[in-house]
């Protein structure tokens, strides 16, 4: 049934190499020559493709992502190696196997862990199995007549309704993501009072504008005007900014500050300014694995050692959290401060997410439940490697009434698989990065496409809300 896979070096949206998979199937042969003999416009129809996203605040225990180290080609980042790979093992392997793409995602998915044989991937690559992974699932849809978000929910074995998941925006960006000295690598909003997706877009999108006005007022437009190359009527209006709105790597601004609560206070102006103050959640990632040295937290990392021990995180947090509206913290212990975690969720009132903690894994998340270390899951499909390992991973989380967060990675790609699969999964919640950029709006606007088909089939389409830790099972 699968005609031919081919792999091909694209470019993620750090401009670094990653993997694209194309995948051809028998029905999508068909279609292709069919348009082709028409002369009809067509770009490739029925060929199924896959980009695979890359992070940079990586979990140690992650599923490897293979990468060439020949430093004469992109500094040794190139993934030529998973490309072959591909090209020379997982596809003529594949092909022999005449798997069904409709119905086989699981057994594929077995296979090509098994023609790895490692236990985190790292012979093949988790990048190339990934890829081919995600590409059969598209096929796998396709074939089915349905789409992507409902192959997906027959796969996980999730229950209707359909719930559209609150996007968690990354307005602002710190940690490894950006080049200011804030520690903190992820300061988010949710538009938990929207009412659908699509107004939840435009509540993001909204506070994000206001957030840009914010930060110029507060950090100025100093610099001259640049009247040496502009006409008098502009050079009045243009001033040189400040690298205070410049971006980081997930679209959100990277102002010149350091303390998690000077974010929060750019963020609470910034709703305020917009009119939705109650309609608008926060939530933080602090990437912690990041600047853990020796037990201690080092929250001044990128300029001016600041040594925090755990107890001192948790008082921050605690701080944190009774003075802003935050629902949602995500890794604010590293990875193997399993006890901090543990003690910190003894009494944790919001949603507490592992992700280099659990990195997908189901190993993992059943160590982490062993320990009550937290309370929901995040889902990356690249830390685990397979479509359906992260579904298990997710159904195992749900099954000890934990919540799962759909996220996307830093290095991102246009592929917008992640918000079928949010919907699919029914997570309730999913984080693609700042309404800004390319590769993170990507997501978005397919979720916005989602919803008004799911809504044109005459479907019931709820909006997960101010209840979004629970939307699996509304
Ligand atoms: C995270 C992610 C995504 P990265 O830590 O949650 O936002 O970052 O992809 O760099 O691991
Ligand atoms: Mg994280």
């Amino acid at each position: 049934m699968i005609r031919s896979i081919h792999a091909a070096q694209r470019l993620d949206s750090r401009g670094c190499p990653t993997v694209q998979v194309e995948l051809t199937t028998e029905k999508g042969e068909k279609l292709l020559s069919y348009l082709s003999q028409m002369d009809l416009p067509h770009t490739k129809t029925g060929t199924f493709r896959a980009l695979v996203p890359s992070g940079a605040s990586t979990g140690a225990n992650e599923a490897v992502e293979l990468r060439d180290g020949d430093e004469c080609a992109y500094g040794g980042r190139g993934v030529q190696g998973a490309i072959s790979n591909i090209q020379n093992v997982i596809g003529p392997n594949l092909l022999e196997s005449d798997f069904r793409v409709d119905t086989d995602q699981k057994k594929i998915d077995q296979f090509l862990k098994n023609l790895d044989g490692t236990k985190n991937k790292e012979r093949l690559g988790a990048n190339a199995i990934l890829g081919v992974s995600m590409a059969c699932a598209r096929a796998g849809a396709a074939h089915s007549g349905i789409p992507l978000y409902e192959f997906l929910r027959r796969e996980a074995g999730a229950k209707k309704p359909f719930v559209m998941p609150v996007p968690f925006f990354n307005v602002l960006n710190g940690g490894v993501h950006s080049g200011n000295e804030m520690a903190f690598q992820e300061t988010m909003i949710a538009p938990v009072g929207a009412s659908s997706i699509t107004e939840a877009v435009r509540m993001g999108s909204e506070v994000y504008q206001h957030l840009k006005k914010v930060i110029t007022e507060k950090f100025g437009s100093s610099g001259q005007p640049i009247s040496k190359y502009l006409r008098s009527s502009q050079a009045q209006k243009l001033t040189f900014k400040k690298q205070a709105i410049g971006i980081g790597d997930e679209g959100g601004f990277a102002p010149p500050i350091s303390e998690p609560h000077e974010a929060l206070d750019l963020l609470v102006q910034a709703v305020s300014n917009s009119g939705l103050s109650g309609k608008i959640k926060f939530a933080i990632d602090p990437a912690s694995s990041e600047f853990f040295r020796e037990g201690k937290y080092d929250i001044g990392f990128k300029s001016t050692t600041n040594l925090k021990t755990a107890k001192e995180m948790i008082g921050l947090y605690q701080s944190l959290l009774e003075e802003y509206p935050i629902v949602l913290l995500e890794d604010p212990f590293a990875e193997n401060d399993w006890d901090s975690w543990s003690e910190f969720n003894k009494a944790c009132p919001v949603e507490l997410v592992g992700d280099d903690l659990l990195v997908t894994n189901p190993e993992y998340v059943q160590i982490a439940r062993q320990k009550d270390a937290c309370n929901a899951m995040l889902l990356k499909i690249n830390q685990i490697g397979t479509i359906s390992e992260a579904i298990e991973a997710a159904n195992l989380a749900y099954s000890y009434n934990w919540s799962v967060f759909v996220s996307h990675r830093s290095g991102e790609t246009t592929d917008d698989f992640i918000a079928d699969l949010a919907v699919g999964l029914g997570t309730g919640h999913l984080k693609s990065g700042a309404p800004c950029r390319g590769e993170r709006v990507v997501k978005y606007n397919r979720l916005m496409d989602i919803e008004a088909e799911i809504l044109a089939d005459g479907e019931k389409c709820l909006f997960a809300g101010s209840k979004f830790k629970n939307a699996s099972r509304f």
